[in-house]
């Protein structure tokens, strides 16, 4: 593979695009982190060179138990490869195993205003939800989260459209940057799929889906069994109007007629034609089976290789030295354009 230079820094990638992304190991994975983000890692894998990382410093936001969230990573970075993520060919790993992410958060930080923060819609969510513990990191999370996709040079962030305005800060930061020093960084795009972006909760469905909502049956989570499933479909929030239509005004019935439809590959149309005249109760159970049938086999290939310890530990260590040396990159650029002493060897 031939060394590729991109904004000064060498990148052995082939001359492929580059993507990045993150999850936060705040909870187990939902249906809607799968089919908002994780389903579509997956087809990226040959077009591009892609950096999956599990963003443990993003999650200490908000207040963790440790040993539950080491435990919560280890299933997420492993729920990553059952989903189909090849560790040979993506990067995945742990963003604190690569001390650059908040190096580079800390030098962004300070070209970044308040004013720019406090209008982040996440942060005023998570504020009111956390309100005993609104702290520093909270508020400056979106810097982190910049620095992460920065410091990667990277081109393309497929995210569900919950991170767009992230997504959005991210690229003035870095243009604010660029224009002062030149060009250092990549001005990465976000790449947001037209179906799935924004699966709903299942008892407020005009609220997404989220890992750590309080309510269980809000949410099915990715290592949910088969009757777990099929019991929260059947408890479903929905109206009183028995009819199966994709419409604004009937958010539980277009969020169920949503997620049947990426479930089997299915056209919005054909759904709506499918269970035309079909109750509410037999319509949940069939997307309850989907969904059933769609996790199976990542939640079989999860059990499998949470026993593999010795594999799993391989991928975490090789992969956390790749990361590191292309994150090391950008980061000795940036230290070097604002002024801080060269390193003496
Ligand atoms: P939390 O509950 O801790 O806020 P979360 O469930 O919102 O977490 P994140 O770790 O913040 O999940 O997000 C991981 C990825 O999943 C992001 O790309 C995000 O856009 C996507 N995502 C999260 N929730 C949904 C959803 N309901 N529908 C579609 N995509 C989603
Ligand atoms: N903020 C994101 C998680 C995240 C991320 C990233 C996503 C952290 N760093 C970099 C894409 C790229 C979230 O809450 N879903």
């Amino acid at each position: 593979m031939l060394p590729v230079k991109k904004n000064g820094c060498e990148f052995m990638l082939d001359g492929k695009k580059i993507i990045f992304s993150g999850m936060q190991a705040t909870g187990t994975l939902t249906l809607g982190n799968y089919l908002g983000a994780l389903k579509n890692w997956v087809q990226l894998e040959n077009e591009y060179e892609c950096f999956y990382c599990v963003v443990d410093l993003h999650s200490i936001t908000v207040r963790q138990d440790p040993a539950e969230l080491r435990k919560r990573a280890r299933a997420l970075l492993t729920l990553y490869i059952a989903a189909g993520l090849n560790p040979e060919k993506n990067c995945i790993y742990y963003q604190s195993h690569v001390s650059a992410h908040a190096e580079l958060s800390w030098i962004l930080g300070c070209f970044t205003y308040m004013g720019e923060l406090s209008r982040m819609t996440q942060f005023k969510d998570k504020a009111a939800k956390h309100s005993g513990n609104i702290n520093a990191g909270l508020f400056t999370y979106p810097v982190l989260m910049a620095a992460d996709i920065l410091l990667f040079q990277s081109d393309l962030v497929p995210v569900g459209d919950d991170q767009k305005q992230h997504l959005e800060l991210t690229r003035d930061i870095a243009g604010r940057f660029n224009s002062i020093y030149g060009d250092v960084f990549t001005i990465p795009e976000p790449y947001i799929a037209k179906q799935g972006a924004r699966i709903m909760s299942l008892q407020e469905p005009t609220k997404k889906m989220s890992k750590t909502d309080e309510n269980p049956n809000a949410s099915i989570y990715l290592l949910d069994d088969p009757d777990t499933i099929m019991r929260k479909f059947k408890r479903a929030v929905t109206d009183s109007d028995n009819r199966i239509i994709y419409s604004d005004e009937k958010p539980g019935i277009k969020n169920l007629i949503e997620i049947y439809a990426l479930s089997t590959g299915k056209g919005i149309e054909e759904v709506e034609k499918e269970f035309d005249g079909v109750g509410y109760g037999e319509f949940k159970m069939a997307v309850g089976e989907a969904v059933i049938s769609l996790l199976k086999p990542l939640q079989e290939r999860f059990r499998e290789l949470e026993k593999d310890k010795a594999y799993i530990d391989g991928i975490i260590k090789a992969n956390a030295e790749k990361a590191n040396y292309y994150a090391n990159k950008t980061l000795r650029k940036v230290q070097k354009k604002v002024g801080f002493p060269e390193r003496i060897r």
